[in-house]
């Protein structure tokens, strides 16, 4: 018997209304491993309930050092038991456990970070410059957000929606994606004795039909989401018919410039790390390689050099480099973008093609792929493939290297090398995008916002306002004097 993951709602596993399921396939071996409760909108109202019960508690809204105990309590579990989490996300979407590994221990930190920060809210008196007038700011819980997530990094993904939302007084329905869905539903079941009921729900199902049923409710009041361009615009436009705010964390084609004066060996790493780790299926994948003429040549044979070496593999095996696409239609998307990107003129440096390995014939491996004599018109260089695929173009004047980041319907994140940090804080300024790397990159922080600007979505997670944008301000004003007939 296939395992199945129901919906997890008022603090309990229960099977869809549907009685319907939906299969998770491991891409590793592009065999079904497990099934998903197809939820469906009597799930979500039932889950909307009991998050609602659970936000009005006067104990949970108005108390936010029970908040901070309570997000504490989620962070202890995590750090002693995350652990249970790891196979179960690499079965869904075939991360390799060296990354997952690293993820799930760190998972613990986003609540405890949150949980110091709710507690050391302050009410903030405002300087009304009148007279006979005081007023002080209250922030106040959305009730019930709305959490829908992508199948990269689902519980990373959710930590950054749950954990300020949570903090904020606010209980969460979550919907996670149907190609990843079983690691969101474990994580609810083990915190199901840290957590009041309701708090924490999970309706797993699809995103036109759960996802659409949670930003349709009455008591969802905020929805987070993370995901495709296209998904997130759908999402906004069904938010926007009910006036509900929502959050947009979606696709990106981030540039990483290459000066002349780099260390072309911190380069060389941080380029492998923002495109060829977890496959190029992050957000920030740094997928277009905007380097100095007079370097690109020997720079891309050595980043060759380094692909040629790398191990694909059992994503559960320590020592593989490489592991599969995390489901099939992404595996198909990436392979004919290549396809299309040859048929367009694109010449394919390194990799390119499928890879079949031993003992995972079945899996979803794609080569590492660098692609050069890119040109602006080609989709390959307008449209995040989200895989491991590197457009390269060279420049020779720091103006041209400029204009060729910006040349993007994008601005999740760019990466700036060069030793010079003066002149990359000013390059730096000139980028469109949420985050800029100087001599780094990909590193995440909860005191650091994310997020994009043009089509990357709107709206920051993580950051000194975190909290923040899951409550919304209300002004109460004293009146110190008696009001004068208006009248009079
Ligand atoms: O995204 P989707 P997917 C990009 C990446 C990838 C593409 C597709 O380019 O190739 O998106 O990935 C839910 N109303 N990114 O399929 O479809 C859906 O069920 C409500 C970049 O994962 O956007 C899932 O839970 N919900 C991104 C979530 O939205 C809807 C990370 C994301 O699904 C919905 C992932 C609707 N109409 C993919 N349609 C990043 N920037 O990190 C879908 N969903």
């Amino acid at each position: 018997m296939t395992r199945r993951f129901q919906n997890f709602i008022n603090g309990r596993s229960i099977p869809p209304n549907s009685s319907d399921w939906i299969d998770s396939v491991n891409p590793a071996t592009g065999e079904v491993w497990a099934q998903i409760a197809r939820g469906n909108v009597v799930d979500v109202r039932l889950a909307v309930e009991s998050a609602k019960r659970a936000s009005e508690q006067h104990d949970w809204r108005y108390n936010p050092t029970n908040r901070s105990k309570i997000l504490h309590d989620i962070a202890d579990r995590l750090d002693r038991e995350h652990q249970k989490l790891i196979e179960i996300e690499i079965n869904d979407n075939g991360k390799r456990v060296r990354e997952v590994k690293a993820q799930m221990s760190g998972l613990g930190d986003w609540y405890h970070h949150f949980a110091v920060a709710t507690a050391q809210m302050e009410v903030e008196n405002l300087n009304l410059n009148l007279d006979g007038v005081s007023a002080y700011l209250d922030l106040i819980p959305y009730g019930v957000v709305g959490a829908i997530t992508a199948w990269n990094s689902p519980l990373m993904i959710a930590a950054w929606k749950v954990a300020p939302a949570l903090a904020g007084g606010n209980a969460v329905v979550i919907k996670p994606s149907e190609f990843a869905s079983a690691s969101t539903v474990v994580f609810a079941e083990l915190l199901s004795d840290t957590v009041p009921d309701g708090l924490i729900n999970v309706v797993t199902g699809y995103g036109d039909e759960v996802g659409t049923a949670i930003i349709e409710s009455d008591e969802v009041k905020k929805v987070s989401f993370t995901g495709s361009e296209i998904g997130g615009s759908r999402v906004a436009t069904t938010a926007a018919k009910h006036v509900k705010p929502v959050t947009l964390e979606l696709g990106g084609k981030s540039p990483q410039i290459v000066f002349r004066d780099a260390d072309l060996e911190n380069a060389i790493n941080g380029i492998m790390s923002g495109i060829f780790l977890s496959n190029g299926q992050s957000c920030v994948a740094g997928s277009r390689l905007i380097i100095h003429d007079e370097i690109k040549h020997s720079f891309v044979g050595r980043l060759k050099e380094k692909l040629e070496r790398l191990q694909f593999g059992d994503p559960l095996s320590e020592d593989t480099d490489i592991g599969p696409i995390a489901n099939k239609p992404q595996f198909d998307k990436v392979l004919s973008m290549i396809d299309r990107a040859k048929q367009e003129g694109v010449k394919i440096t390194a990799g390119g093609s499928k890879k079949v390995v031993s003992g995972f014939e079945g899996g979803f491996f794609v080569e590492p792929t660098i692609l050069e004599n890119v040109s602006s018109s080609n989709e390959i260089w307008r449209h995040e493939v989200f895989g491991p695929v590197l457009c390269v173009r060279g420049f020779s004047t720091d103006d041209e290297a400029v204009s060729l980041a910006n040349d993007t319907d994008y601005g999740l994140a760019a990466g700036i090398w060069s030793v010079d940090e003066e002149f990359a804080n000013k390059i730096a300024a000139k980028i469109d995008a949420g985050t800029v790397y100087i001599n780094h990159y990909r590193s995440v922080s909860a005191f650091a916002p994310v997020g994009g600007v043009k089509k990357s979505g709107y709206g920051r997670e993580l950051g000194p306002n975190a909290i923040r944008d899951f409550m919304q301000e209300k002004a109460i004003w004293l009146g110190k004097a008696v009001m004068s007939d208006p009248f009079g």
